[in-house]
C-alpha cells in the first residue's frame, strides 16, 4: 500500500465558536474525516502572540480587527496530525471569505463574516511547524497509538 505524507497541523476555533456553542460541530467534522487529535487546549490568547501568529498581515487594513477579535475571549486551540492532514483540514475549513467559503464546509455554513470566520488551520508544513511551536509544547502533545489506522491510512 502506498502511504502518503502524515503531517501534523496547527487548527484554531476563534473566540465566536465558544460562545456560540459551535465547538463541537467544527470539532465533529475533523475528527469524523478520520484526522486525529494530538493535542488540545482552551486558552486566552495574549495580545503579543495573536500578533507573532498573524504576522504576516500586520498592516493590513483589516489587522486590528483581526487582532481584537482573536484576543477577545478564549480559543479552543488543536493540533490535528494525519495523512495530508494540512491540505484536509483547509478543505473541511473552505475559502478565506465568508461570501466564497462553499456550503459543506465550515466556514460556509457557520461564518458569515470573514474576520471572524470561525477557524484557523495551517496552511504549509513550514507555518505548521511555526505555529505548533508558538501555541503547544512539546509535552502538551500526546501521539497515541490508532488502533483505526487500518481504516484511516
Ligand atoms: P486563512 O485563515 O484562510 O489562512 P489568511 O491567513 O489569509 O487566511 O487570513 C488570516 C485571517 O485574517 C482570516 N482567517 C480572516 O479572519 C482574516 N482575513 C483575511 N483576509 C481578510 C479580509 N480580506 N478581510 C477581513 N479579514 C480577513
Amino acid at each position: 500500500m502506498r502511504r502518503m505524507a502524515q503531517e501534523r497541523t496547527y487548527v484554531m476555533l476563534k473566540p465566536g465558536v465558544i460562545q456560540r456553542r459551535l465547538v463541537g460541530e467544527a470539532l465533529g467534522r475533523i475528527e469524523a474525516k478520520g484526522l486525529k487529535i494530538i493535542g488540545l487546549k482552551l486558552m486566552q490568547i495574549p495580545r503579543s502572540l495573536a500578533e507573532t501568529h498573524y504576522g504576516e498581515h500586520q498592516g493590513k487594513p483589516f489587522f486590528p480587527d483581526l487582532i481584537s477579535y482573536i484576543t477577545s475571549g478564549p480559543v479552543v486551540a488543536f493540533v490535528v496530525s494525519g495523512e495530508s492532514a494540512i491540505s484536509r483540514v483547509r478543505m473541511l475549513a473552505g475559502a478565506t471569505k465568508a461570501e466564497e467559503a462553499l456550503p459543506g464546509t465550515i466556514r460556509g455554513d457557520m461564518a458569515a463574516v470573514t474576520t471572524k470566520n470561525i477557524i484557523h488551520a495551517s496552511d504549509s508544513v513550514e507555518s505548521a511547524d511555526r505555529e505548533i511551536g508558538l501555541f503547544f509544547q512539546d509535552q502538551e502533545i500526546i501521539d497515541w497509538q490508532d488502533p483505526l489506522e487500518a481504516w484511516t491510512v
